[in-house]
Order: C-alpha cells, then sequence, then structure tokens
C-alpha cells in the first residue's frame, strides 16, 4: 500500500509545512516525505516536522483512558467510566458552585474545527463565561495592536513570498533559524534580490548571523528603541507626508511622543548607540519599500501592546503598511495560532473574530447555535487570571491541548493552583505533566489520524487529512466533546449541536463565521483539497456577478478595517519593564525557545533524535558574568527569581548581553524556566512578561 500518499501539513508551527505521510512498509505506521507542491516551505522540513511520525507511536503516546483511583494512582478505565466521571464533576460543579466555576483551558495547536468547538460547548453545554487558551501567552499583544491600529488582527497581512522582494526587513524579536527554519529562506533571498535585513534580539542569534545590522537591546526596552526610531525620522525628514495626511490619524500626538525620546536617551535605555540607530533608519527609509516583522520578543512584555504599537508607528509615520510589499506583520507562533484566535476559545470572542460584547455578533451566533443569545455568557478571564483563580472561584477545569504546569508564567504557583482543584480533565495525546496531575485523562487522536483545517501565520486556511487509523483505545477531541454534551445535556440533546465529523463541524463554522472580520464562509473542504490553501476573509457571495472568491492574500492595500478606512497610531511612551534588576536580583532574565524542542516538550520530549539534539535546559550567559560567578561551560548554574529557583548547566557565550541570561523554557522539573518569570500582565492583551524578570545568580556546588 506504499502507493497511498497523503498530503497534509506539519503538526507543530505556525508556518504549517506541506509533507507527505506515506504508509510504512509493513502498513502499522507512517513516514514522514517531502511534498514539494506547497509553496510555502517547497518540500523543506525542520527536524521536529521530519520526526513528528514518532509521536503516533503507542509506545509513547496514551491509548486508554485514565482515573484517578481511590488509592490516588491514575488507572486504566473504560471510555464510558472516564466520560461519566467527567461529566458527572463538571455537572456536579456548576449545580453546586454555579456555571462559573467550571473552566475551559484550549490550545492554538488545536484545529479550527476543535477550537470553535470548544467555545461553543463552554457557551452553550456548560453555560460558562471562564474560557481561555494558550494563544494568550502567545500573539495576544500583536493582535491587540493590530486590531487598534488596522481594524484587524491577521498575523502577517501578505504572504511570505512578499518579503524576498521588499527593500529592507526589520525581524523584532524573532529567531526564525530555530522557530521557523525553512522560512529562513525568505530572508536570505531578500538579501540575495539587494534587500537588507535587520534583525533586534538581546542575543547574536542564528539568525542574527544573516543579518545586515544586529540590535541587541536590553531585553523590555523595544518600546523605546521604535520610539527613537521614529524620532530619527522625523529629525532627518524621513515622514511620509502624504501618506500620514490621506491614510491614517493621530499622528501630532505621537510625533510629540516620539520627539521627547531623543536618541542619546534610548541609547541609555536600550544599550543600543546612537549610530546604529541612524543606520537602521536609513536602511529601513531608503528603499521604496520596507517590513517591520514582529515575534514573542517584543510582545511577550507587560507592555508588549504599546510596544508592537510603536513599531507600527515607525510603518505608519513612513508609508509601509497597506501598500505593495510594505507593512506591519507578526510572526504567529503555535499550528493553528491563527485560526485558534479566530472562533471563539478566547475569553471574549464568538467565532468569526466577533466580540462577545457585540449584540448584533451576540444575535447572530446564537442564531447559528440554535439558542437564545441571552443565554450566551459574558467575557471571562484571561489565561492567567484563569489559571491564578484555579482552587478558588474555579473549582473543575476541563483542559483541552496545553501543558500549563511547564508553559505558564511562574509555573510552580499555578501548578499548585491546579493541584487544589476539585476535578481536573485532560484531553491530551502524551501523558503530559498537567495530565499527569488530572483526576481523568482522555487519550485523543493526532494530526494524521484526523482531518481538520488550520489557519497559517499567512492566514492562509489549509487542510489537514487523515492518513491511517488511530489505534484502538483513542478517540477524537470532537467525539469527546460530543459524549460530554449528551452527558450534560441533560435531556436536551445537546449532542446534535455537536458532530464528530470535522467537515459538518467546518460547515457550521462557515456560517458562523459568514460576516465576521474572519469570515470564512467562501471556504469549503472541497476548495482546500484542490488549492494550495485560501486567505481569509473568503466571503461565500463572491465577487460581484457572482463568482467564487478568491480568498484575499494580501490586506489593507485601498483601505485599512478601520471604520473611516485609516490606520490609527498609537500615542505610546516608554515604560520599564514590571521587574528592573537591583541589587538583590541584578541580572535580567529572558527566555524563548531552541530547534529541536516544541513549547512545554510534551511532545518533542518523547523523540530519541531531538533529544540527542537538546537533551535538556541550560543558562545561556556571558563569559563576563560566569567569570564573576566562578563558572565554566557546563557547570550547574541556580537562576533565582522573586518566584522562585531553577537550576541548568552553563552555558557560556559571548553572543547574549552580559546583563542578561536566557533560557529555553522546554522542560519540567529543577531547569525549568517558567519558576521564575513573572506573571505581570499586559494591560489590554494580558499577556505575562515572559521575556523579562530580575534574578540573580548562584554558583551550585554538586
Ligand atoms: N523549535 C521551536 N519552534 C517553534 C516553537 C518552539 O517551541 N520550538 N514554538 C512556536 C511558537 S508557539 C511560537 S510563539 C514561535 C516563537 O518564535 P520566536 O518569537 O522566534 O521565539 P522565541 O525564542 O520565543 O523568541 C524570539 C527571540 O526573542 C528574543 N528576545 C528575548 N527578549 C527580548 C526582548 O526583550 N526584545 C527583543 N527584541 N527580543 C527579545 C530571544 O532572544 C529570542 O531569540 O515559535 C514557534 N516555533
Ligand atoms: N518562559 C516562557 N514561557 C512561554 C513562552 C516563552 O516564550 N517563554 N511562550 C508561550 C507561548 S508563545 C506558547 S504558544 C505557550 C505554549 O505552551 P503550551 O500551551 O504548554 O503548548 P504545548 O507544549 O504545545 O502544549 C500542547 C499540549 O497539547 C497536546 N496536544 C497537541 N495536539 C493536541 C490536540 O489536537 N488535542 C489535544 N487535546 N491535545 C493536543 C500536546 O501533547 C501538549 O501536551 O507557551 C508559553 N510559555
Ligand atoms: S518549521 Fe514548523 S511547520 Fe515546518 S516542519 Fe518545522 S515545526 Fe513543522
Ligand atoms: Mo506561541
Amino acid at each position: 500500500m506504499r502507493d497511498t500518499v497523503t498530503p497534509t501539513h506539519c503538526p507543530y508551527c505556525a508556518l504549517q509545512c506541506g509533507m507527505n505521510l506515506t504508509p510504512a512498509p509493513d502498513g502499522t505506521a507512517v513516514e514522514v516525505t517531502e511534498r514539494a507542491d506547497f509553496p510555502v516551505n517547497r518540500g523543506a522540513l525542520c527536524g521536529k516536522g521530519r520526526t513528528a511520525a514518532a509521536v503516533l507511536s503507542p509506545g509513547v503516546r496514551l491509548t486508554s483512558p485514565l482515573v484517578r483511583s481511590a488509592g490516588g494512582a491514575l488507572v486504566p478505565a473504560s471510555w464510558e467510566e472516564a466520560l461519566e466521571r467527567v461529566a458527572g464533576e463538571l455537572g456536579r460543579t456548576r449545580a453546586e458552585s454555579g456555571a462559573d466555576a467550571v473552566g475551559v483551558f484550549g490550545g492554538g495547536g488545536l484545529t479550527n474545527e476543535k477550537a470553535y468547538s470548544l467555545g461553543k460547548f463552554a457557551r452553550v453545554v456548560l453555560g460558562t463565561s471562564q474560557i481561555d487558551y494558550n494563544g494568550r501567552f502567545c500573539m495576544s499583544s500583536a493582535a491587540a495592536a493590530g486590531n487598534t491600529a488596522f481594524g484587524l488582527d491577521r498575523g502577517l497581512p501578505f504572504p511570505l513570498e512578499d518579503i524576498p522582494r521588499t527593500g529592507c526587513v526589520i525581524l523584532v524579536g524573532s529567531n526564525p533559524a530555530e522557530t521557523m527554519p525553512p522560512s529562513l529562506r525568505y530572508f536570505t533571498e531578500l538579501r540575495e534580490n539587494g534587500g537588507t535585513l535587520i534583525v533586534v534580539d538581546p542575543r547574536r542569534t542564528r539568525t542574527a548571523d544573516h543579518a545586515d545590522l544586529h540590535l541587541a537591546p536590553r531585553p523590555g526596552t523595544d518600546l523605546a528603541l521604535a520610539l527613537g526610531l521614529l524620532h530619527l525620522v522625523v529629525a532627518e525628514g524621513r515622514t511620509d507626508e502624504a501618506y500620514v495626511r490621506e491614510r491614517t490619524t493621530g499622528w501630532e500626538e505621537t510625533r510629540a511622543a516620539a520627539m521627547a525620546h531623543w536618541p542619546e536617551y534610548v541609547e541609555r535605555i536600550t544599550g543600543v548607540s546612537v549610530p546604529e540607530l541612524r543606520e537602521a533608519v536609513r536602511l529601513f527609509c531608503e528603499p521604496e519599500a520596507a517590513m517591520v516583522l514582529s515575534a514573542r520578543g517584543p510582545e511577550q512584555q507587560s507592555k508588549g501592546t504599546d510596544t508592537v504599537g510603536a513599531w507600527i508607528n515607525l510603518c505608519l509615520a513612513t508609508g509601509r503598511a497597506g501598500r505593495p510589499l510594505s507593512g506591519y506583520g507578526c510572526l504567529t507562533g503555535q499550528g493553528n495560532g491563527q485560526g485558534g484566535r479566530e472562533h471563539g476559545q478566547k475569553a471574549d470572542q464568538l467565532p468569526g473574530y466577533r466580540k462577545l460584547t457585540d449584540p448584533a455578533a451576540r444575535a447572530h451566533v446564537a442564531g447559528v447555535w440554535g439558542v437564545d443569545p441571552d443565554s450566551l455568557p459574558g467575557p471571562g478571564r484571561s489565561a492567567y487570571e484563569l489559571l491564578d483563580a484555579l482552587g478558588t472561584d474555579i473549582r473543575s477545569l476541563l483542559l483541552m491541548g496545553s501543558n500549563p504546569v511547564v508553559s505558564a508564567p511562574r509555573a510552580a504557583h499555578v501548578e499548585e493552583r491546579i493541584r487544589s482543584l476539585d476535578f481536573l480533565a485532560v484531553c491530551d495525546v502524551v501523558l503530559s505533566e498537567t495530565a499527569a496531575l488530572a483526576d481523568v485523562v482522555l487519550p485523543v487522536t493526532q494530526w494524521a489520524e484526523e482531518t481538520g483545517t488550520t489557519t497559517s501565520l499567512e492566514g492562509r486556511v489549509l487542510l489537514r487529512r487523515r492518513a491511517i487509523s488511530p489505534p484502538e483505545g483513542v478517540r477524537s477531541d470532537l467525539e469527546v466533546l460530543h459524549e460530554l454534551a449528551a452527558r450534560l445535556g441533560g435531556g436536551r440533546n445537546l449532542e446534535k449541536g455537536f458532530p464528530t465529523d470535522p467537515e459538518e463541524v467546518f460547515e457550521e463554522l462557515r456560517r458562523a463565521s459568514a460576516g465576521g472580520p474572519a469570515d470564512y464562509s467562501g471556504i469549503t473542504y472541497r476548495r482546500l483539497a484542490e488549492e494550495n490553501g485560501v486567505f481569509w476573509p473568503c466571503p461565500a457571495d463572491g465577487e460581484p456577478g457572482g463568482g467564487v472568491h478568491p480568498g484575499t492574500p494580501r490586506l489593507f492595500l485601498d483601505r485599512f478595517a478601520t471604520g473611516d478606512g485609516r490606520a490609527r497610531f498609537a500615542p505610546v511612551s516608554h515604560r520599564a519593564a514590571a521587574e528592573e534588576p537591583d541589587d538583590e536580583y541584578p541580572v535580567l532574565l529572558t527566555t524563548g525557545r531552541v530547534v529541536a524542542q516544541y513549547q512545554s516538550g510534551a511532545q518533542t520530549r518523547r523523540v530519541d533524535e531531538l533529544n540527542a539534539a537538546a537533551p535538556g535546559p541550560f543558562v545561556e550567559l556571558h563569559p563576563r558574568l560566569a567569570e564573576r560567578l566562578g563558572a565554566a561551560e557546563g557547570d550547574p548554574v541556580a537562576v533565582v527569581s522573586r518566584r522562585g529557583r531553577a537550576v541548568a548547566p552553563a552555558r557560556i557565550t559571548t553572543a547574549i548581553r552580559p546583563d542578561t541570561v536566557f533560557m529555553p523554557f522546554h522542560w519540567a522539573g529543577e531547569g525549568r524556566a517558567n519558576t521564575l518569570t513573572n506573571p505581570a500582565l499586559d494591560p489590554t492583551s494580558r499577556m505575562p512578561e515572559f521575556k523579562a524578570c530580575a534574578v540573580r545568580l548562584e554558583a551550585v556546588r554538586r
């Protein structure tokens, strides 16, 4: 059966590389093979994608529901017993403490169909407002800033293929050489074509090695940096006055704020020299077109929304948004990081990127769901606030697609909150650190075993296809929601609203999203199978004349999605990180990723080849800090913050600022970076400050 090749997409990051799945010779498994026809990666895969099939193996994954026994151990149970237990406990909490005592936590790795069904399940079956998801920890600051500035949040407003043809790209706090390796070619082609690349990162990363200019600010100071660049744009007469007049509002106030950020002042805050600032402005402003792309560096800050706003200001003042080959974009992270933020698993949101507080949106979606609009709850808590309320206001939790014991800020506190719940149910493919704390674990099918859609970082909706049958004993997330709806409906047959066939769910999602900002109504599984994805918005009614809508690869070329069609400047000023170094905690900690591990590591730490490449946590530090500490390469180093203490081997390098240490967050246990991180939240996006907190270092005697 080697000829039955299934074209599909990677289960991991938002690049959603195309890959083929080929049944292995003995027919029990699949191999990942090259798929050259998908234009985004043209066959190239990183090590995670290449080895993704390893997690399908029954040796590493869950194949039976687990239920906590009277003795306290997780023991195998039947699906019937496990589902009865989950429905019984969630129902009991709801009856005893009210619907808002039941929480739901989702993930940006879930397909559109799952994310949509989970949001609907929370509002219609449980009746709770308390739902949010891990995307809050990911791109929420960029989403908030993009919505305000442009009236719409789609990570990239243009396809990646535009990057090699622009004149200059500033990559702010983004390390695609490690986090999306096949995308690196867009940046190398840019330079081959004569364009320039500027990388802004406190570390000289593998991405920065490709840059024409590397700016290495102190963590948490990107807002000042962007204002300093804008100051120079104005001072050097590089503002695009006609564009500002015709296509924007709010310039005067923003200009005044930028003029207060003198280059010398910005140099003192950021550590980036005035000549470097001038060079960046020259490279950015001289070509016809230019782009700013951000990722988690500037976004995962307690001022992430204002920071992204400041970078958008730079684009607007220079006429570099809503024009061909120009614009601001956010490189979204998770496999369905884009679609996962559009269809209602977010605390304040209804499908189609509609607002839960908008009466017209409530009426439309309630109509599709066949419920009274007044029965829909209002907005709930954001992800960290929800986790922080576990065991107090929220007594029971249903978790699908996240591992917060490893990935949430101030993780020891979050772990303690999770342990204090009356009841925790986790749907996962493996026994993650969070699933290990559950009362019931439901083992679910994986990407190669089920069909569904994801929306990539380009805003391109893609079809992932089922290639093999799941092993005995696992069910899909959609089946779980269907079964729970049946048990929690109290005879109202609510399960009818939760089909188990993904295409049926997608058909409903199309109707629910119709007319909303993220309009999918013109997209069908059939189109997705025939085309290499479709960019939203894609309304059903098509072009005048009744044709099929082609989708929208490029946004904002005629007008922005605001009421008056103009982009809005953000009147922002610099402010310090929530926690700055002091005598007791004199060093800055920042966190991030390495190429061979994915997120909390729940999946990739189960793959031998990836573990060989990235076996464990480390503390990256400058030789000067290491010398002061008396630590040699590989020596254990304790990193201590106001939240706790983590220990990991030293990795000494001149590629990092001497005032900063870096830890990847992929591991649990002693080296867990999130034991240290600060849950200070951005006031608008509610994003925690993963990228800057104060620590001290201690040598560890072993
Ligand atoms: N290998 C791998 N790939 C992944 C993932 C993974 O876990 N592993 N996760 C996926 C997901 S969900 C996401 S969100 C993306 C994330 O993709 P990226 O944003 O590229 O990844 P990070 O390593 O979190 O952060 C990027 C860079 O920000 C820098 N940085 C730290 N603090 C600051 C700061 O204050 N300012 C600036 N300007 N930069 C700073 C870090 O040094 C780091 O190099 O990756 C996706 N791809
Ligand atoms: N210090 C620090 N912390 C961070 C970050 C950082 O840069 N620094 N980055 C943050 C970011 S950007 C993100 S996105 C988060 C991510 O952190 P997490 O939310 O923990 O993400 P994952 O590790 O991908 O967890 C997904 C879980 O769902 C399971 N899973 C995968 N697919 C499915 C499915 O289809 N159904 C179900 N039911 N389960 C599934 C996986 O096995 C895994 O256990 O971490 C955040 N935490
Ligand atoms: S870059 Fe992302 S989508 Fe592509 S193979 Fe790697 S993890 Fe998968
Ligand atoms: Mo993310």
